[in-house]
């Protein structure tokens, strides 16, 4: 294993500023839970870009039957550089320039195709592996457009073989145990043709089954990640159940097509209801805009979702944390804390602008300027301060610690993992009696608390936390109740790199 700590925080081949493929490893590692991945097959960064803004932990481009050339490989590689998601390709073949040239424009991984032996699996780890542990060669082109320092240091990516063929099968064990191998992928479509059936990706006669078997135990002797290529969601519960843990669930076109088939449904189904309650769109062509400093992590979420949700124009304004931009000098003038999010009104009192910090301050004063999502009877004002306090004193802190000593911590500090999730625990009890008793947080109206709480509960900040939310019933139905408005969807799905808002 590749050991010693990068010397600087830009060099851009190693996992240290990649904290997704960090996460992914540590979880498949060390908790086995199930992680789920999109296969792209169209070599489209936009639909890349739409990806990116998913709740899902990984992604694999596919090389060998996609549409991808070298420069959309590139582009797409690129756009999940700075996002949760971790990215693989699969390469074309077992072949070292493939291979070394996905690594080099900064994939986390590879999932190397139709891996035979014991020997082709050690020529993919060579080709993914710098001397002395392989013999990939330097190639910092990726590195050089970002303008960061290539580095060998830190945690090697990720490299996966694929059994896909009788013969794979039968060398399973061999394969497993090649040193330093990261996991083992079953590609169950040419699996079935070399066992002289039908290209199917879910044959479950006893001979496909008894392959998969094969190939299962053989990487988990080894406790190699144990992948699989589903293609259907429905199918995921079936390779659970067989131990696969990396599970690619659907392809982008596959989700395209039961997107639009899905969302055709739900106009056709809206369009026979009763539909005089429709609101008309919010007129906003003459107002200024409100400028929003972000990037998706829950505190911007907070922000990002309040806008949506009170319809005020806003103009999206990155902050690329990962990149330090919060630390740069003029960014200080707009929050002294260098951190996100910050509003800037241009529209503020007297018309002058008007700058907010702290997320809890923003929704205050958008839903102030709104008149909405914070009642104005002075009871139940003070309950959804309350309750929003409450978040930004106990939830959002505690949280955040618990992600960090949980999921991004360089070293694992059990003392830390323990106090934090102990106290975690402790707010999901208050919250959970809470709900108990009230649709939302301040009572029965949504309101500002309730925005502010949602993003520190979706299943990435849980995943990273590796909390089980089973035992909360209350708080699950109340965030479902929120996750299924409109304008939380949108907020949500506010990624960097898409152009301003209006
Ligand atoms: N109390 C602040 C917390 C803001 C915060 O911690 N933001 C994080 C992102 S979730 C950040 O900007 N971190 C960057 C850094 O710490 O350098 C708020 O609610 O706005």
């Amino acid at each position: 294993m590749y050991s010693g700590n990068p010397s600087t925080s830009d060099s851009a081949n190693s996992s240290e500023n990649r904290p997704a493929l960090r996460r992914l490893r540590a979880i498949l590692a060390n908790e086995g839970s199930v992680q789920l991945g999109v296969w792209l097959l169209q070599g489209n960064s936009l639909i890349a870009e739409g990806i990116a803004s998913c709740t899902v932990s990984w992604v694999a481009l596919d090389g060998q039957h996609g549409l991808f050339d070298q420069s959309s490989l590139a582009s797409c590689i690129n756009i999940f550089r700075n996002t949760h998601i971790a990215c693989l390709v699969r390469v074309s073949s077992n072949d070292a320039h493939a291979i070394g040239w996905a690594l080099d424009a900064g994939a986390d991984g590879v999932i190397v195709p139709m891996v035979e032996s014991a020997g082709d699996a050690r020529k993919a780890l060579e080709a993914a592996r710098f001397p002395p542990l392989g013999s990939r060669s330097v190639g910092p082109f990726a590195a050089a457009a970002r303008g960061a320092r290539f580095s060998t240091a830190g945690d090697p990516p990720l490299c996966l073989v694929m059994i896909e063929s009788a013969k794979g099968v039968k060398a399973a064990r061999e394969i497993a145990s090649v040193e330093g191998l990261d996991g083992i992928f079953v590609g169950p479509g040419d699996l079935a043709v070399s066992l002289g059936l039908a290209p199917t990706l879910d044959a479950d006669d006893a001979q496909s089954k008894r392959a998969t078997g094969a190939i299962a135990a053989a990487a988990q002797e080894r406790g190699l990640i144990l992948g699989v290529f589903s293609g259907h969601g429905s199918d995921a519960t079936r390779w659970t159940r067989e131990g696969f843990t990396l599970i690619a669930s659907t392809t982008d076109i596959a989700s395209l097509r039961s997107g639009i088939a899905s969302e055709l449904e739900a106009t056709v189904s809206r369009s026979t209801r009763n539909n005089s309650s429709r609101k008309p769109e919010t007129d906003k062509g003459n107002k200024k805009m409100i400028d929003l400093y972000y990037y998706m992590t829950p505190n911007g979420h907070e922000a990002s979702i309040m806008l949506e949700e009170t319809g005020l124009p806003y103009n999206l304004k990155p902050v690329d944390l990962l990149a330090g931009e919060q630390f740069q000098h003029g960014y200080l003038a707009i929050n002294p804390n260098n951190k996100i999010p910050a509003i800037v009104d241009q529209e503020g009192p007297q018309g002058n602008p008007h700058t907010v910090f702290e997320s809890s301050a923003i929704l205050i004063y958008l839903a102030e300027k709104a008149g909405k999502l914070l009642p104005a009877e002075p009871a139940a004002r003070s309950r959804a301060l309350q309750w929003l306090i409450f978040q930004a004193s106990n939830v959002g802190p505690n949280f955040a610690q618990l992600v960090h000593f949980q999921a991004l911590a360089e070293k694992k500090v059990p003392e830390a993992i323990q106090r934090f999730g102990a106290e975690v625990t402790r707010l999901y009890g208050v919250l959970e009696r809470r709900l108990a008793e009230h649709p939302f947080l301040a009572g029965d109206e949504y309101s500002v608390a309730d925005i502010a709480m949602f993003p520190w509960m979706t299943d990435m900040v849980r995943e990273l936390q590796a909390f089980d939310w089973a035992p909360y019933p209350h708080v699950q139905r109340w965030h479902a109740t929120i996750a299924a408005r409109d304008a939380v969807r949108r907020g949500l799905a506010v990624t960097i790199g898409q152009p301003g808002k209006s």
